[in-house]
């Protein structure tokens, strides 16, 4: 067969002579293999249909439903370049996207389309509706559409979706992702996690990020099994359908709260093939916690929305608590001093630096902040601090760049400061992640109110409601007279982070 489209031929076609369930869904009901594809097929259609072209940028804040899943799969299938979106976004945050990305087309929850209108209408995309329960006028416009019979033909490195990862500076950034990064990383993941058509991934991730889109839902298409789609993480559904399942991934929280809950016997996972956790650390303890209730490892890797999957700890042999395993085949790592980027010897704390086919294309439409991460000889600079141990396993020990992640999703503190700033009475901000034990990392915002104003934690946080996702919004506010600085007068975020790490101890 001639390859016209290869994430279509590779990772979608195989669907079509499906009978079997592809998805099986809360409520009881299946999706077939051949259902979804049909799906895909008239999502295409609609795009075709609705003046969308090849390259054309096709955004979505969307709840997970199947029929959103199905978005990013009929984008590809039409050549369309999917973007999406995080429902907890404000209609602010929402048009920064929608204008970097000069996007055509828009899906919004009903619930949520009378504010985003202006904002959709004000960037030129032209928006519709698209319900968690499947209805709306994208969805009225798929029922009409002339199903695609054929792929939009396309190439390996053309681009499949765009993922916005916020930046230091505030300014989110779009990844610009191809189909060869998507397809060199399934197939690893597939092969390196023994993935089969007997599996069943337990799916209770966002399918906005690359996580629950990428890594989940392209390993078990690229091997031919199904996934239990679960609209969120609910420990009560994870429980019911784990029976059911033969393989997990999640974030840390995922882990923490089954330990949380004393229903997780090993009695109960003892068929499971595999539990995977990635996009923040796993604490040794939650590892080890695991292991010994459950007689689970969890496999512990790592990636990034720039470059998917870098490494992960091996199927066969040592899971090793507090590491990230071996860089995954085709991925090369090398790790250098953060200052002159010169490698460092084995063992050294240093920047992780990467490289592969899995390895992003570039910022869209930013050439500055490309070339300030993508080297020319191809290696990305992570902004992660680690170490290989003797045995090749990676460690990540720290971050350069500013970032808090708190239950899986990244938290610029700099976004935050800049709204923080802003209002009035505060002279200035430092934002800080400090120890949760739920989130793994929380965010608190100390504060510097302008000379004899008395600030008001309530009112603060009330006021960066609105212009912040509520993620993104400080969990606790703190005052003081000043912040800590260094000689350089750079603020000592380190002795903060420490003078509060027990803000959240029994959160
Ligand atoms: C929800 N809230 C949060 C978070 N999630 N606050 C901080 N951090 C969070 N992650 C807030 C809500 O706004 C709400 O606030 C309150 O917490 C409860 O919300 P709810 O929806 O009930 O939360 P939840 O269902 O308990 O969700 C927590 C969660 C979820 C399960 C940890 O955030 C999640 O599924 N995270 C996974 C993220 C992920 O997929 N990351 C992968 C990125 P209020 O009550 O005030 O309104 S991809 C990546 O990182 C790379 C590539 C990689 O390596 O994978
Ligand atoms: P994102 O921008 O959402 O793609 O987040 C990527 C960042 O998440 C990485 O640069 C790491 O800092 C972090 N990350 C992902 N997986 C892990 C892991 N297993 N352990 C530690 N940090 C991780």
């Amino acid at each position: 067969m001639t390859e016209t489209n290869p994430l279509h031929d590779r990772l979608l076609a195989p669907l079509e002579q499906r009978a079997d369930p592809f998805l099986h869904l809360p409520d009881g009901r299946t999706i077939s293999g051949a259902g979804f594809y049909r799906l895909c097929t008239q999502i295409a259609g609609a795009l075709d249909e609705l003046g969308l072209r090849p390259g054309d940028r096709f955004a979505a804040q969307v709840e997970k439903s199947p029929e959103a899943l199905a978005l990013f799969y009929g984008a590809a299938m039409a050549g369309v370049v999917f973007l999406p979106l995080n429902p907890a976004y404000t209609p602010q945050e929402v048009g920064y996207f929608l204008e970097n990305a000069g996007a055509a087309l828009f899906l919004a929850d009903g619930r949520k389309a009378p504010a985003l209108d202006p904002v959709a209408t004000g960037c030129g995309a032209r928006m519709m509706v698209l319900n968690a329960d499947g209805t709306g006028s994208f969805a009225q416009a798929l029922a009409a559409a002339t199903p695609r019979q054929a792929p939009s033909p396309r190439a390996e490195d053309d681009l499949a979706a765009l993922l916005y990862t916020s930046g230091t500076t505030g300014r989110s950034k779009g990844a610009m992702i191809s189909q060869r990064n998507l397809l060199s990383n399934a197939s690893v993941l597939a092969q390196e996690w023994r993935f089969a058509d007997t599996d069943v991934l337990l799916h209770a991730l966002p399918i906005f990020h690359t996580h629950g889109l990428f890594v989940a839902t392209n390993t078990v298409l690229a091997s031919g099994g199904s996934m239990i789609f679960l609209p969120r993480l609910d420990v009560d559904a994870l429980i019911d359908w784990l029976p059911r399942a033969t393989c997990l991934m999640g974030v840390p929280t995922f882990y923490t709260r089954l330990l949380d809950d004393p229903r997780l016997t090993r009695d109960l996972v003892a068929h499971m093939r595999l539990f995977v956790s990635g996009s923040a650390p796993l604490l040794a303890d939650t590892h080890r916690d695991f292991a010994t209730r459950t007689g689970h490892q969890i496999l512990e890797r790592y990636g990034m929305t720039e470059t998917n999957m870098n490494t992960s700890n091996p199927y066969d042999g040592a899971r090793r608590a507090g590491t990230v395993g071996p860089p995954l085949p085709g991925v090369e790592i090398r790790i250098t001093d953060p200052d002159t980027g010169k490698a460092l010897p084995q063992g050294a704390i240093g920047m992780i630096e990467l490289r592969g086919d899995n390895v992003f294309q570039g910022y869209w439409q930013m050439p500055e902040k490309t070339a300030a991460e993508l080297r020319a000889d191809g290696f990305f600079i992570s902004g992660d601090l680690g170490c290989f141990d003797a045995d090749g396993y990676l460690q990540i020990v720290g971050r350069q760049k500013d970032l808090i992640i708190a239950g899986g999703y990244n938290i610029y503190p700099k976004e935050v400061e800049m709204v923080l700033d802003a209002l009035p009475g505060v002279a200035e901000s430092a934002v800080i992640g400090v120890p949760h034990a739920d989130l793994g990392e929380a965010v608190l915002a100390v504060l510097v109110p302008e000379p004899g104003v008395v600030l008001d934690p309530g009112a603060i946080m009330a006021a960066a409601d609105g212009q912040l996702a509520r993620f993104k919004q400080p969990r606790a506010v703190e005052i003081m007279p000043d912040l800590p600085r260094n000689t350089m007068g750079k603020v000592q975020k380190a002795a903060l982070r420490e003078r509060f790490a027990g803000r959240f101890a029994g959160a």
